[in-house]
């Protein structure tokens, strides 16, 4: 860990970080808002369906700086309505909310005083988006967090300009790629508006930071990304501002050497989890940012088994849509939060506040634990159906108490076999997703790890 004062954390005891970190771990699953100019082109320049990522548009369809910031025109979000957005994540039992107030295109969602590239000033809708979404989350007890992307800007001189080819990483530079990539895309820079980096973070990205963590209220999360070209001396500009919101939890991607309280693994779950507390951002189509023709959506069983996946190895799952330039989400990802409501409705307390799962993989499905101080309950998450309904709990060795399906608490016949424990199903599942049994145990866990 980077031991230096301007990491506000450096002095946390574990306890103190424990108790910080108590309400997103029990939090278990947000709701990640990809929002901004990009909604507008939507995929496509110029007629042609520019590949990848929406939210990457300027920079894989080689746009020119004056060219992209017309599109700012059409951003128009007249049907904007956050108590609905945040209905909606609540409804489907999302804990927290994170916005992008600002992405690599480095278009500002609010009233930004550090520059004119922001909805208010570039833009016909001409209002903050921040601040009522920002009421809306305290009236209905969601958390609120911020995106900032803090290197990358492709709109200001000395902002910088992802130039790693897909097999590196900005972990994982090769300079010899990077140098390659750049000459093949500063077509879309106007050369003139190159600067210095060191001075983008100090009067563009540190400023902002500031009026983000001081204009918006509570902020219990600020998410950076990608750290292009950051190195300690520009982190220590941006680092020591999130003292502004005491508590705030940040992640992984300031750079500059920082560790931040969370791992950051985007679109794919560890096989195995983290050995830190970690969260798996992911999409429900291919793309953050809204893109009209990208119909590839995954289906609500794929995502509530993603959420089940992440919490049994845990994690927590930040589950993205991307709105359109009139301010709605789409239909698809709607049906999809309502669906994941449904389950979650009936199944939630299999979520939070869970500790990953004790056990190595099992063939039916997954787990996740609560332990208390006398005993434990183990929510057995059963994807696949057994045939002959005797589900087996491969090395649990501790004697059940009560077994009863969460859905309708009906009790369940548990023994202790040879290789574990054997529960006993009714013939049909009552989920065809995932029907969850819970099986309570007295002591401590006591579970032989070499049964497989
Ligand atoms: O905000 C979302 C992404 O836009 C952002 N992080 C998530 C949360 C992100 N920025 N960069 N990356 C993810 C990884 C970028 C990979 C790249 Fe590429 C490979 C950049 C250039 C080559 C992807 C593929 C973008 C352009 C081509």
């Amino acid at each position: 860990e980077a031991n230096d004062t301007s990491w506000p954390y450096a002095n946390e005891t574990k306890e103190q970080r424990n108790q910080r970190m108590d309400w997103w771990r029990d939090a278990r699953f947000g709701m990640f808002i990809h929002w901004g100019v990009y909604s507008v082109p939507a995929g496509i320049y110029k007629g042609h369906k520019v590949k990848g990522i929406g939210e990457w548009i300027m920079n894989r369809g080689k746009i020119p700086v004056a060219e992209y910031k017309e599109y700012a025109e059409g951003f128009n979000p007249v049907n904007y309505d956050p108590d609905k957005w945040v209905m909606l994540a609540k409804n489907a039992g999302i804990k927290y909310i994170v916005i992008t107030s600002k992405h690599h295109d480095g278009f500002a969602l609010y009233n930004s005083k550090v520059t004119d590239w922001d909805v208010v000033d570039a833009t016909p809708y001409g209002k903050d988006l921040l601040k009522p979404l920002a009421e809306a989350c305290k009236k209905h007890g969601i958390k609120l967090g911020f995106y900032y992307s803090q290197a990358q800007d492709w709109c200001h001189k000395g902002g910088a300009v992802m130039r790693v080819p897909a097999k590196a990483g900005w972990d994982n530079p090769d300079h010899e790629k990077i140098d390659k990539f750049t000459a093949e895309h500063s077509g879309h820079w106007d050369p003139a508006q190159l600067g210095s980096m060191d001075e983008y973070i100090k009067n563009i990205a540190a400023p902002q930071v500031r009026e983000i963590l001081t204009n918006y209220g509570d902020i219990a999360v600020l998410w950076w990304d990608t750290p292009v070209d950051m190195n300690k001396e520009r982190a220590d500009m941006l680092q020591p501002l999130i003292s502004l919101q005491p508590g705030i939890i940040t992640n992984n991607r300031l750079g500059g050497g920082y560790p931040g309280d969370l791992k950051t693994p985007e679109q794919h779950i560890p096989a195995k989890g983290l050995d830190y507390d970690w969260e798996a951002c992911m999409t429900m189509n291919d793309t953050w940012g809204f893109k009209s023709y990208d119909h590839n959506w995954k289906s609500a069983k794929n995502l509530i088994r993603n959420l089940v996946d992440i919490a049994s190895k845990g994690g927590n799952y930040l589950l993205n849509v991307g709105p359109t330039s009139k301010g709605e989400i789409p239909q698809e990802s709607v049906e999809r939060l309502k669906e994941i409501g449904k389950w979650m409705s009936v199944n939630s307390r299999s979520i939070y506040e869970t500790t990953a799962s004790p056990f190595a993989k099992l063939s039916w499905g997954r787990c996740t634990k609560k332990t208390y101080i006398n005993g434990a309950d183990l929510y057995l998450h059963i994807f696949d159906w057994p045939e002959d309904g005797k589900l087996i709990l491969p090395g649990l060795k501790n004697k059940v108490q009560q077994a009863y399906l969460l859905e309708n608490m009906k009790k369940l016949k548990a023994a202790s076999v040879s290789d574990g424990v054997m529960v006993e199903l009714p013939s049909e599942p009552l989920n065809e997703i995932d029907t969850v049994a819970v099986l309570k145990v007295k002591g401590e866990l006591d579970i032989d790890k070499i049964i497989p």
